[in-house]
């Protein structure tokens, strides 16, 4: 680490920050993480994953790409795909977050100061970049094949690299590079240009932040447009079919999210940011109606988006095969982006529900407890014979991987693990919202809080308050819907009112020193499945407040796939402090005795003949299940988060 050589701008605005919609999220500078999970999170990002990341770009030639365009002695295009500047762009944007800090991670001013350079100088005179198609040796030209060329992708994370730089250092060259690009898009494909969409969104937030950024409305219009022109035919495509791309039928009328599982989140987290800036009413309802029915019926318990390896694509309405689940981490953190943006453009607290899920169980597994290594496809079951296919790849490591040769999710993990305060709270009209749990300190023109919790190993929650509003003040508390009830008191004086729409708002006026104290109750649960739900139904799974949990073989006395959990074991689990995995303080796991089934017979599809199916346990085993996000941080074996109850 070294130390920071950056002045920052005193006021960092945070990732998304929306001109209309119900709240204000708060600024970067308004948060600040203090201690527990999340924040040793981040410092394990700016110690572990930054510097790892750095290197491994370096060594896979994603730096090379651009500097070969200024000198071809250099050698070919490295990697396979058109779209690893995106791998350099996500990092720049983390490290627009971590360069802000005290202290730096090795490297990162430098790297940061040389890719930056580099963009400036191989950057087209129109504007035009990306060091695949600009390779003079490439058989493709740019702008030839939108469905698979990713350009518009590509300029999606140059803009939210370019608006987090200017944001949190007030460093505006990037944002010079983004928008000459972006100005070439709105002038080819503006209202009256070509009638395009890339094959990958994610331009379409960015394009809404861009304009949140500068006030050009140009940028706004073409988010717009994109949003719109998808799903009425304007995409040639050969390989994938037209749902991977959202190609199949208008956002509106999409009757539930389909396709390729990043991809439609991204779409759906343009949409939202198009109707937080526009009020579109029929948008933002068309929005809700696919968000409820993912929730209803393609999200996995863990919160991971995407069933199937093949086109890495999101799959049936209760298609959620444990063992063969994709559920790519990209997907979780772009399921993270779409959730911000519905809750701050109408308050409920049942997006932040989720997003509290994702970030806990289907992101948090994607980095190993060390920092240096990923998991690409996050599967819920792992039998220890069988291979961790980590996206596309096959061989290589049994567990999380070092690098990829698609690697879209580290960098994601990096940039979205660096701007975590920017999800942690918001503001109406006086109120405070705690949206999630962390020791924090948070700090607006009214309000000053100091929160200080173990959460999510426990569900108590303390904030004092350190400078209070003139007058009456609201401070809104998210009762999550996994908590069947919640304590709140003021000053040790429990407040009666009821949570509406997952909200327990405490209205008064403040004092400096009062302190508001929430407990939420952590008894482990046993969740089941709806009956459609063919891959787990009859199976149980264990959660504790907002972790799933999950057995590793070496923590049971039998074979994981014999033992037999139900509603009765996990109500008599033993919750016990525990370290599992070095390096993860506060560990909690939780024991359990469970029942061990009788040896099955050798028949894959035996006859029934009356044999009850339901021999009860032959003996018993105890067992510790861990939180779900900290499995595979030792020795590769069998895995499960859905048990047998018979
Ligand atoms: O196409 C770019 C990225 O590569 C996608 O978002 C990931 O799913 C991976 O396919
Ligand atoms: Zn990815």
């Amino acid at each position: 680490m070294s130390p920071s050589r950056l002045s920052r701008p005193a006021e960092r605005g945070s990732a998304v920050r929306p001109g209309g919609g119900a709240l204000r999220p708060l600024r970067t500078d308004e948060v600040e993480l203090t201690g527990g999970l999340l924040h040793d999170w981040q410092r394990r990002n700016r110690q572990a994953t930054v510097p790892h990341a750095l290197a491994e770009l370096r060594a896979a030639g994603n730096l090379d790409n651009l500097r070969r365009l200024l000198d071809p002695e250099l050698g070919a295009y490295r990697g396979r795909y058109p779209f690893l500047d995106t791998d350099l762009y996500k990092t720049l944007e983390g490290l627009a977050y971590e360069l802000g800090h005290d202290e730096t991670p090795t490297g990162a001013r430098e790297f940061f100061d040389e890719v930056v350079g580099l963009l400036e100088q191989v950057q087209a005179a129109d504007g035009y970049l990306n060091s695949f198609f600009q390779d003079p040796q490439s058989t493709k030209k740019p702008w030839q094949d939108l469905a698979w060329g990713h350009e518009l992708y590509n300029l999606g994370h140059l803009i939210q690299a370019a608006v987090a730089a200017n944001r949190q250092l007030g460093d505006a060259r990037l944002l010079g590079v983004a928008r000459r690009f972006a100005d070439l898009v709105v002038r080819k494909f503006g209202a009256t240009g070509e009638q395009v969409v890339c094959g990958h969104p994610e331009v379409e937030m960015a394009l809404v932040e861009l304009y949140r950024e500068t006030g050009v409305e140009d940028y706004l219009v073409q988010a717009q447009l994109f949003v719109e022109r998808r799903g009425r035919g304007h995409l040639v495509h050969s390989t994938f079919p037209a749902d991977y791309f959202q190609d199949n039928a208008p956002i509106r009328e999409l009757p539930s999210v389909t396709g390729h599982a990043v991809r439609m989140a991204y779409l759906a987290a343009g949409a939202a940011d198009v109707h937080l800036e526009t009020g579109d009413a029929s948008l933002f309802s068309a929005l809700e109606r696919l968000w409820d029915d993912m929730v209803a019926t393609k999200l996995y318990i863990t919160g991971g988006l995407g069933s199937r390896h093949s086109d890495e694509a999101i799959g049936d309405r209760y298609e959620l095969p444990s063992e063969r689940a994709y559920s790519e981490t990209c997907a979780a953190i772009a399921t993270m982006q779409w959730a911000w943006r519905m809750f701050l453009a109408g308050g409920d607290s049942k997006y932040l529900d989720v997003f509290e899920t994702v970030l806990y169980n289907a992101y948090g597994v994607g980095l190993s407890a060390a920092g240096a290594a990923f998991f690409y496809d996050n599967p819920l079951q792992r039998r220890p014979d069988h291979e961790q296919r980590s996206g596309a790849e096959s061989g290589g490591e049994p567990l999380r991987r070092s690098w990829f040769g698609c690697p879209c999710c580290p960098p994601n993990i990096i940039r979205w693990m660096a701007q975590l305060q920017d999800y942690l709270a918001a503001e109406r009209d006086g109120t405070l919202y705690l949206c999630q749990y962390a020791d924090a300190r948070v700090t607006t023109e009214t309000f000053a809080v100091t929160v200080r919790t173990a959460y999510p190993w426990n569900g108590d929650i303390t904030i004092t308050v350190d400078r209070a509003p003139d007058d009456e003040a609201g401070l809104a508390l998210r009762i999550p819907a996994w908590a069947a009830a919640a304590d709140v008191s003021v000053n040790g004086v429990a407040v009666g009112n009821e949570p509406d729409r997952g909200w327990l708002t405490v209205n008064r006026r403040f004092a400096a020193g009062d302190e508001v104290r929430l407990v939420l109750p952590m008894t482990p649960r046993a969740h089941g499945s709806h009956p459609y739900l063919d891959a787990t139904r009859g199976a149980v799974a264990v959660a504790r407040g907002p972790l799933v949990y999950c057995l590793e073989q070496q923590d049971a006395a039998a074979p994981v796939d014999d033992l037999l959990i139900g509603p009765t074991q996990v109500a008599e689990a033993r919750v016990v402090p525990v370290e599992v995995v070095a390096g993860t303080p506060g560990q909690v796991v939780l024991d359990v005795t469970a029942g061990v089934a009788p040896t099955p017979a050798d028949e894959l599809y035996p006859v029934l003949t009356g044999r009850s199916a339901d021999e009860g346990p032959a003996g018993s085993a105890q067992a510790r299940l861990v939180p779900y996000f900290l499995w595979g941080n030792r020795e590769a074996a069998a895995m499960r988060v859905w048990f047998r109850q018979s």
